[in-house]
């Protein structure tokens, strides 16, 4: 079983200035992420597949799942845990032909529909947002906002899909987006998807592990 509690996506120009990757990365899963996502915009194919080792290496370390955003070729190269696919990035199902068997596919969602596709097509996970605003992502849709978020879960209802909550997420509301969040049904999110509230802190294992303690205790409490 997957945790994915606390969902590290990793965006290394916001690493404070002389932060090493790898110092950062280790001090975040010592904190207590429970799966990583190396999400590369802007590295070529060599330094993409450079930071992927890095990755896979440390996360094997600590028994946390690895995920390559957009990239099958490179999840395939560093025998990576699974993919993180856009809506516009390679189908799931094509991404499934290509992976050994057992692989995560996610997908990014901000609709109903986005969900009822992801679950046709047999992604294992769906990451909804963005569901505050950010500055870490040019957006391509509106701010769902935590109270839209619960028809998408619903959307979840009678499956085995997981579903993590992406987008301005921080210590100061992760307790808001993980209430706020709850279906009509009473389906939960699985986790918390976060980028700068981790790789821009100047303590990356405090910033962690404060988001990990508020979700095991709204988690044990519901
Ligand atoms: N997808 C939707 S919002 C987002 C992504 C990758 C960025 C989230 O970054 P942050 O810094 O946690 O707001
Ligand atoms: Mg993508």
């Amino acid at each position: 079983m997957i945790d994915y509690s606390l969902y590290l996506v990793t965006g290394r120009e916001l690493l404070p200035e002389g932060k090493a990757y790898c110092d950062f990365l280790r001090e975040a899963l010592e904190g207590g992420v429970t799966i990583v996502q190396v999400r590369e915009k802007k590295a070529d194919t060599a330094e993409f597949l450079h930071i992927a080792n890095e990755s896979k290496n440390l996360c094997t370390d600590y028994g946390v799942p690895l995920i390559i955003n957009d990239r099958v070729d490179i999840a395939l190269a560093v025998d990576a845990d699974g993919v993180h696919l856009g809506q516009t990035d390679m189908p799931v199902r094509v991404a499934r032909s290509l992976l050994p068997p057992g692989k995560i596919i996610g997908v990014s969602c901000n609709s109903v529909d986005h969900v009822k596709k992801a679950v046709e097509d047999g992604a294992n996970y769906v990451g909804i947002g963005a569901v505050w605003a950010t500055n870490t992502k040019q957006l391509t849709s509106l701010v769902l906002g935590v109270r839209a978020v619960g028809p998408l879960l619903s959307a979840l209802d009678a499956t085995s899909v997981k579903a993590v909550a992406i987008g301005g997420i921080k210590s100061s509301n992760v307790l808001r987006t993980l209430h706020g969040s709850v279906s009509t049904t009473g389906h939960r999110l699985d986790g918390v998807a976060v980028v700068s509230e981790i790789v821009s802190s100047r303590e990356p294992f405090k910033s962690a592990r404060t988001l990990k303690e508020v979700y095991q205790s709204w988690s044990n409490s519901t």
